[in-house]
């Protein structure tokens, strides 16, 4: 492939939910989230069992980000050695110590929701928001009203590596709807309309085995376009993406060269929410364990305004 295809070109027949939701939408597919929903969701409460699907922030281990982003920094403002001779601790009556810390980060530099306006071609952004909107701040689609709104509803887990029985899924290693569908099949499930789809590769195993050389090449495994696969996710009313890598589908579309196509035909055009670079670990295992792949699942970005991101730690229950 020597030039990428152009998104204008590529997409230019994808279906879209632009003006779907109104003129004002901000939230897009997680419209399909409604209350009906929630409750079906939460049918699927069977045994009380808690799964945090959050990566630790300050890994030792290192946290994977995307290339030219980097990791969070927590540093301590105050802890018992601010009052040692010559300390900074502040005196409170009574003898009050206590431990503060400030962290820097990039709002999708750990599992995060994506704010719908995070990506776009073409001048627009979800619900045909100019671009400009964007400019010192999102001051449409960022993910404030997702945060505001919460999610929740039944969920399935998609376990690729599993199904492919690989310990984590390789650079460029692609997968389809019709993967997906062969994947639900194996595990005994079906893919309703409106479930939240969780899909685990395990592919950031690879970034703790390889360290720095993960990055070089760059190209995840993930969901590949194809406007069937598009076509798919319509038809099933997806409200939200939730992966184990950093950007939910494969970098380089191996088909056209160009780079994150799905985050437009599904986030831009769609407005499908993506939750990004979760530890699916502990939940696959216990899938695995006893066979039940759906359960319900909950989340709610932070509340920043004007952001393209937010951290999160969803919880799935089972
Ligand atoms: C980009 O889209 C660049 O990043 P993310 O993986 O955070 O969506």
């Amino acid at each position: 492939m020597t030039e990428a295809l152009d998104l204008t070109e590529l997409l230019k027949d994808a279906p879209s939910n632009w003006g779907k939701w109104g003129a004002d939408d901000e939230v897009g597919s997680l419209n399909y989230l409604t209350a009906e929903e929630v409750l079906r969701g939460v049918a699927h409460i069977k045994r009380g069992e808690l799964f945090t699907l959050q990566r630790l922030i300050g890994d030792p281990n290192g946290d994977p980000v995307w290339p030219g982003r980097t990791p969070a920094e927590r540093t301590m403002v105050f802890d018992e050695s601010s009052w040692d001779e010559g300390g900074d601790g502040p005196s409170f009556p009574g003898g009050l110590h206590y431990a503060d810390d400030k962290m820097s980060s990039f709002l999708q530099g750990s599992t995060q929701y994506d704010a719908l306006g995070h990506v776009w071609f073409d001048n627009l952004l979800w619900n045909g928001y100019d671009s400009r909107t964007t400019i010192g701040g999102l001051s449409k689609a960022s993910v404030a009203p997702i945060a505001e709104r919460g999610v929740a509803g039944r969920a399935i887990l998609l376990d690729m590596a599993r199904f492919r029985g690989k310990d984590s899924l390789d650079a460029r290693e692609t997968y389809t709807h019709e993967d997906l569908e062969a994947c639900a099949d194996a595990q005994g499930i079906t893919i309703e309309k409106r479930d939240i789809i969780i899909i685990r590769t395990n592919h950031l195993q690879q970034f703790f085995e390889k360290g720095d050389a993960f990055y070089e090449d760059f190209c995840e495994s993930g969901l590949v376009y194809s406007p069937e696969l598009v076509q798919w996710f319509q038809d099933k009313e997806v409200p939200n993406l939730v992966t184990d890598t950093i950007a939910n589908e494969v970098t380089h579309d191996p088909n056209n060269g160009a780079a994150l196509v799905l985050h437009n035909a599904l986030m831009r055009n769609l407005g499908i929410a993506f939750t990004e670079i979760c530890d699916l670990e502990k939940l696959a295992a216990d899938c695995a364990e006893d066979g039940v792949y759906s359960f319900f699942y909950v989340a709610a970005p932070l509340k920043i305004s004007e952001a393209t991101g937010s951290p999160v730690n969803p919880v799935v229950i089972k």
